[in-house]
């Protein structure tokens, strides 16, 4: 099956009892047993549920892996990869990514006794110097969250699996559509499903999909022991969200690609960072790897001076300043006070993120509309 077809159909059967096309969402908390352990495949609500059965099998699908586990958010699909490791493991990570995730990494799991190392990875040769007999994960964000860095996967693939630890992808940004990690060689693919996946910015949700067996195992095993577990409406919603997947991320390529056009040409725009340009340092790589390039864009003002980055946060009027990013509408954020605020200020610096960097989620709104919004706000 093609990638539309799936994002219809992956998943989702009619419902046995009633013919329903849709899902139903099973508001249950647990399952009438005829007796001890004679019951049809489903206990309790937090081990499995029929909803988030189906979205699991669906992204899946989607992923190209064979086993999908939800979560109740982004974050919470990355503690249960972490909490794979043992006190005395490494980590390597990208330099540049979430703010929540560094968080997550540094002020939580070090706490416990893993050592996080953390790299420009766009030169796998850091990802190489990092690595030693202690790595057991490599943890990969790409495109990156907001410096928009690609990094190439099936080279840290192999380095990874040269020594032994799996490679984890945070495919939040480019989302199925556009990547699939585990084609590439990655073990575990996660996604902050609250963005394109989810797409209507009414859902927080995390996701992991992977292909080997022992490893879905021991995920499902942290996934009902810790209980962070979305609830069956969540799952509907993500369902719905899903079967426009293709449409949606097509649009939103076509509109980062005029908007990306727009500030490149714009007298005000320094620094513009979408891996779209051919300009864009890790371009090839892009090309090589993903099918489009998405709509998240970053960029500064010449000058570099902060009220004037202020000046244009506050001036959009279809842009909403919010964090968040993947939904219809678009947004646009100041990651130095937002989404990267957890990150210090001498680390958020090295990896590139200006204290003036603006970040646009470019939705799917008409074009012009969004460039007149942009002209306005910019002039
Ligand atoms: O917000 P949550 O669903 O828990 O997902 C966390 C997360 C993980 N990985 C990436 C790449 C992300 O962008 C996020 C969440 N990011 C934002 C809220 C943001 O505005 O960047």
């Amino acid at each position: 099956m093609r990638f539309g077809t799936k994002a219809i159909h992956a998943g989702v059967e009619p419902d046995p009892s009633t013919g329903a096309i849709m899902t139903p969402i099973f508001q249950t908390s647990t399952y009438v047993q005829a007796a001890p352990g004679d019951h049809k495949g489903y206990e309790y609500s937090r081990t499995h549920n029929p909803t988030r059965t189906a979205l699991q099998k669906a992204l899946a699908a989607l992923e190209n892996g064979k086993h999908g586990l939800c979560f109740a958010s982004g974050m919470a699909s990355i503690d249960a990869v972490i909490k794979l490791l043992a006190p005395g493991d490494e980590v390597v990570s990208t330099n540049d990514l979430y703010g929540g995730t560094y968080r997550l990494f540094t002020r939580i799991f070090e706490g416990f006794g893993v050592k996080f190392r953390f790299v420009d990875m766009t030169d796998p040769a850091h990802v190489a110097k990092a690595i030693t007999a202690r790595t057991k994960l490599v943890w990969v964000e790409t495109p990156t969250n907001p410096m928009l860095n690609i990094i190439d996967i099936a080279a840290i693939g192999a380095l990874a699996k040269k020594a032994g630890a799996w490679l984890g992808v945070d495919n939040t940004f480019a989302s199925p559509y556009l990547q699939t990690p585990l084609d590439l060689g990655a073990d575990i693919v996660m996604h902050s499903v609250t963005k394109y996946l989810g797409g209507h910015s009414d859902v927080v949700m995390g996701a992991l999909v992977v292909k080997d067996d022992v490893l879905h195992e021991r995920l499902a095993f942290i996934q009902n022991s810790c209980g962070a577990t979305p609830g069956p409406q969540d799952c509907f919603l993500v369902l719905r969200g899903l079967k426009t997947l293709h449409l949606r991320v097509q649009r939103h390529c076509e509109n980062g690609a005029v908007i990306a056009e727009f500030l490149a040409a714009h007298p005000k725009v320094d620094k513009l960072y979408w891996p779209g340009l051919p300009t864009h340092r890790n371009h090839d790589v892009a090309k090589k790897q993903m099918r489009g390039f998405g709509g998240m864009i970053s960029f500064t003002l010449k000058g570099d001076r902060m009220d004037d980055a202020t000046r244009v946060l506050a001036s959009t009027k279809l842009f909403s300043l919010a964090e968040s990013l993947g939904g219809v509408e678009s947004l646009l954020g100041h990651p130095a006070s937002m989404t990267h605020a957890s990150i210090p200020r001498e680390e958020r610096l090295k990896s590139g993120v200006a204290d003036t960097l603006i970040r646009l989620s470019v939705g799917l709104e008409d074009k012009e509309d969004l460039i007149a919004d942009l002209r306005q706000a910019l002039g």
